[in-house]
């Protein structure tokens, strides 16, 4: 957690000062695994977390969204943990200066010996030892769980502390917020978009219509929906039958944190955390946050 809090900072040091000092925004001009296009932030951030851990002596592997293959750290320095992340998530609001973040998950190493097998990286979502996620907004925040409740802490940038700010979180338990790009409409199948209209009729016990928020990136709208309650969705469409969201590095790490909120996350058919990845770029559904409101999500989905 030590070298994640040194990563946080020196990457927050960054995004603070985006657009002076230095040549850090706009684009690498390469491609990423997913098709999408590299920003010089996400490539910082990606090193940054590569260089700290891999000399840390904790971590055997670390996975990124951002790279292809896993990096295996040589025994020598290699430690029991599997490290996995999205070095900088909404990386398009970037240059606009909107909030952005990292998201991570540890695991422990499971098999023997000291070679690193696909068993280790491709590994159930609830045998997490840890997931959290770090948000680069208005303040620096670190929301993380190890299993035993959600806490979050922010940075003082004057001494470069993070300090406990808020202990145990919790998420309200039915919301009045959804929020999912709503410009696929036209690419969703019918019962997404019957469930979308059931959030927009009037209903006064069910607190509808509900507000519609969208951020695009993850990190916050997630943030937001911690905080507040209702539901993000990255639904399957007909351009991406599994949606567009990462298991490994976006969905698995924020269903691990709202279910230790008192939450839920499911692809709509089946809980994320009971999902086991056949690869580490695969893509899932994501329905998360209030346990209502996903539960309402499901009985709209489910055939
Ligand atoms: P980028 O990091 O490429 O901006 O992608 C962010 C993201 O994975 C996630 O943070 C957002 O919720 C989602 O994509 C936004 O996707 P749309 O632009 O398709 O709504």
């Amino acid at each position: 957690m030590n070298e994640i809090l040194v990563a946080a900072k020196i990457i927050s040091l960054e995004v603070n000062k985006a657009g002076i000092g230095g040549d850090i925004l706009g684009l690498t001009g390469s491609i990423n695994v997913h098709g999408e296009e590299v920003q010089k932030l996400d490539e910082f951030a990606n090193s940054t977390f590569v260089h700290i851990l891999s000399k840390s002596g904790t971590v055997c592997a670390i996975t990124s969204e951002e790279m292809e293959k896993p990096v295996i750290i040589p025994e020598k320095k290699a430690g029991k943990y599997v490290f996995v992340m999205d070095p900088l998530d909404g990386s398009s609001n970037i240059d606009v200066n909107v909030s952005i973040g990292t998201i991570f998950s540890i695991y422990r190493k499971i098999t023997p010996g000291s070679l690193v097998a696909e068993t280790d990286l491709l590994q159930k979502g609830a045998d997490q030892v840890a997931g959290g996620y770090i948000v680069y907004g208005s303040s620096t925040m670190l929301i993380y769980s190890s299993g035993s409740g959600v806490h979050g802490f922010t940075l003082d940038p004057s001494i470069g502390e993070f300090f406990l700010s808020h202990p145990d979180m919790k998420i309200p338990k039915q919301g009045n917020i959804y929020s999912v790009n709503e410009g696929n409409q036209l690419i969703w199948d019918s019962k997404q978009i019957n469930l979308i209209n059931y959030f927009k009729q009037i209903d006064e016990r069910t607190k509808r219509p509900y507000k519609a928020r969208y951020i695009g990136s993850m990190v916050s709208d997630f943030h937001r929906t911690l905080l507040k309650g209702g539901i993000f969705m990255y639904p399957k469409d007909h351009k991406n039958p599994n949606g567009k969201l990462r298991f490994a590095f976006e969905a698995s790490p924020l269903a691990f944190i709202v279910e230790n909120a008192g939450g839920s996350a499911s692809t709509g058919e089946e809980r994320i955390l009971d999902i086991v990845p056949s690869n580490i770029h695969q893509c899932v559904p994501l329905y998360i946050g209030s346990r209502e409101d996903v539960k309402t999500a499901e009985s709209f989905l489910k055939d």
